[in-house]
């Protein structure tokens, strides 16, 4: 059984030499048939050069030139993916490697699982280190989602979601928003297919400075919702 884990990454040359180092020897410790995949979202810094120089030949790149957001780079990454099980996790390794075996060995106890997600709604700790603001406003976000949208999910925004090969064609070839909006599309389709959804507590362990525009990125996720609720009740 083949594990691909894919890492969007938009200009993270900072962390990137710690994160390659991190996965490379996580990878190799626990899994025997892998591969590793960084989706490149039009980075400028040098991301993609830093992944491709870095002396292990199942890490490699994909990507584009310009940025489009981490809906379409996670999109275009899972994609290019084989593996029979595939995980998608964010370049600060936010909620360390760990949820990486986790995520994987659960499809192992729950073979009728398609999904495996994240959830911090579910977790002790799941918003330990988040601002005031950004949990109040993360917690909003996800009440509106439920009551809303549909969501039958406790959690839809973690960075931490893992497919079987056939969930991840059978979603991603029909997602179509490539901003933050694109984890409730993903779930929402997911919903739609029938697909069973499993989820795992997870709490954020790597906290760096939030790069989220609490109100600005409110609108567009908004926006982005309505479009995707029409979308997938028309199919
Ligand atoms: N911010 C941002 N991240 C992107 C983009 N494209 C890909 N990514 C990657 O998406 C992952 C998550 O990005 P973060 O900026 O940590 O966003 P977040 O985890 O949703 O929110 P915070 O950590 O609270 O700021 C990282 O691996 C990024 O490199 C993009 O256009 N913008
Ligand atoms: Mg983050």
């Amino acid at each position: 059984m083949k594990v691909s884990l894919c890492i969007p990454m938009y200009n993270e040359s900072k962390i990137l030499p710690s994160t390659l180092e991190k996965v490379s020897r996580y990878m190799k410790d626990h899994f025997d048939d892998y591969e590793v995949v960084f989706s490149n979202d039009g980075s400028t810094d040098g991301s993609a050069e830093l992944v491709r120089s870095f002396p292990d030949d199942r890490i490699r790149v994909t990507g584009y030139e310009k940025n489009r957001g981490k809906g379409c780079a996670v999109r275009t990454g899972i994609l290019d993916c084989s593996g029979d099980i595939r995980v998608f996790t964010d370049c600060d390794l936010a909620y360390e490697m760990d949820v990486v075996k986790e995520a994987v060995d659960l499809f192992g106890k729950n073979p009728d699982a398609s999904l495996v997600i994240g959830s911090r709604a579910i977790s002790k700790d799941g918003y330990k280190g988040y601002s005031f603001l950004r949990k109040i406003a993360s917690k909003t976000y996800l009440k509106v989602l439920k009551t809303a949208g549909g969501l039958k999910c406790s959690d839809s925004q973690t960075g931490i979601k893992a497919f079987t090969g056939e969930a991840a064609e059978a979603i991603f070839s029909e997602c179509e928003t490539d901003g933050f909006a694109f984890d409730f599309e993903v779930i929402m389709l997911a919903q739609k297919k029938g697909m069973k959804i499993l989820e795992f507590p997870v709490k954020i362990i790597n906290q760096r400075e939030s790069k989220v525009h609490v109100l600005r990125d409110a609108v567009k996720m908004t926006r982005d919702i309505r479009k995707i609720k029409k979308r997938i009740k028309s199919k």
